[in-house]
């Protein structure tokens, strides 16, 4: 029946819509900050310039990527912004997390 398919686009939708407001802020902005060094890190991984990564290049790129990952998550755990993590301030970035996974998709 093609008059399903709205129906079914707009569930997913809500769906989809429900796990967004799921993320908590935190996580929001180490994900924007992640997406927005990925343009920074290609380019700078692309030695040559050519617009596109070799097999070495990609390398670089992944390890850009993971640093920044590394990064972007080392300033989400440490919530008092002191350069260092504590073990409370892992304990409770682990807790958020278990909170997150525990709760129910709307
Ligand atoms: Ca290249
Ligand atoms: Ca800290």
């Amino acid at each position: 029946m093609m008059n399903r398919a709205p129906l079914l686009l707009a569930t997913g939708f809500v769906l989809f819509a429900g796990q967004a407001v799921a993320c908590d802020r935190a996580e929001m902005r180490e994900r924007s900050e992640v997406e927005a060094s990925r343009t920074a890190a290609f380019e700078e991984a692309d030695e040559d310039g050519n617009s596109a990564l070799s097999r070495d290049e990609f390398e670089a790129f992944r390890e850009q990527m993971e640093a920044r990952r590394a990064d972007a998550h080392f300033s989400l755990v440490d919530v008092d912004g002191d350069d260092l993590v504590t073990g409370e301030e892992l304990e409770s970035a682990f807790e958020r997390e278990r909170h997150r996974r525990r709760r129910p998709p709307r």
